[in-house]
């Protein structure tokens, strides 16, 4: 897998592949990373990539002409881009995105900064337009990082074990059930009885009840989409 970040500021996203899992999924070249800048497409003298908004409106824009060349020479080289846009009026970015966009072989995600990104470059450019909250961040870096750990975890070989991906919350539309781990008795709190036990059929069921009620209290709205069983 690939990623290519268009963006202003690669060092905001450039850490985060450093350490840990995404550093040896990199090492292992179970991913690629790659960084394009808008501002060395531009053909103004001060390098400028942001423009009033059209008709008024607070703050500035990123304007066609640096991310559109950008783009066409990006597609030129790899004509099978998954190009995806964050912006915080997308669709919800969710687990099942996550495993689909798996599967594809090369994805770049164009963080917008200021206000964002002239909407004629979006209609133009993207495949999908991805918010992951209902919240608003100072640029698209973030989403895109979060979007991309999301992704990478599920390409076959980054994670170390494979069936982490297995019994995770909203694999069955539900919350994880909490886990446990020694000393049996933590601050006078104990370990469930039945996970000492080592029934796991009993395990299962009383993960499987933990389950259901966490997701009813934390998450009536996944509760109740899986009740109506969309
Ligand atoms: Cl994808 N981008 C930005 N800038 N803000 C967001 C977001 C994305 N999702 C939620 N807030």
């Amino acid at each position: 897998m690939r990623f290519t970040y268009v963006t202003l500021f690669p060092n905001l996203i450039s850490p985060y592949f450093e350490d840990s899992i995404l550093k040896r999924a990199k090492n292992n070249k179970k991913i690629e990373i790659d960084f394009k800048n808008p501002r060395d497409f531009t053909k103004n003298k001060h390098n400028k990539v942001d423009d009033y908004q059209a008709g008024g409106g607070a703050g500035l824009l990123m304007y066609p002409q640096p991310l559109c060349d950008l783009l066409n020479d990006l597609k030129k080289k790899s004509p099978h881009v998954h190009i995806v846009f964050p912006t915080p009026s997308g669709k919800p970015f969710r687990q099942i995105d996550a495993k689909r966009l798996a599967k594809k072989e090369h994805i770049v995600f164009v963080s917008g900064r200021y206000e964002g990104i002239d909407e004629r470059v979006i209609e133009e450019y993207a495949h999908e337009v991805f918010s992951i909250g209902d919240y608003v961040l100072t640029g698209g870096e973030l989403a895109s990082l979060v979007m991309s750990d999301a992704i990478a975890r599920n390409v076959k070989g980054v994670l170390g074990n494979e069936n982490s991906l297995d019994e995770e919350s909203f694999e069955d539309g539900v919350l994880e059930a909490p886990s446990f781990t020694k000393p049996n008795i933590f601050k006078k709190s104990a370990i469930p009885s039945e996970f000492l036990k080592g029934n796991h059929a009993i395990i299962c069921t009383l993960k499987k009840e933990m389950s259901g009620l966490k997701t009813k209290y934390f998450r009536p709205d996944l509760f109740l989409r899986n009740v109506k069983g969309k």
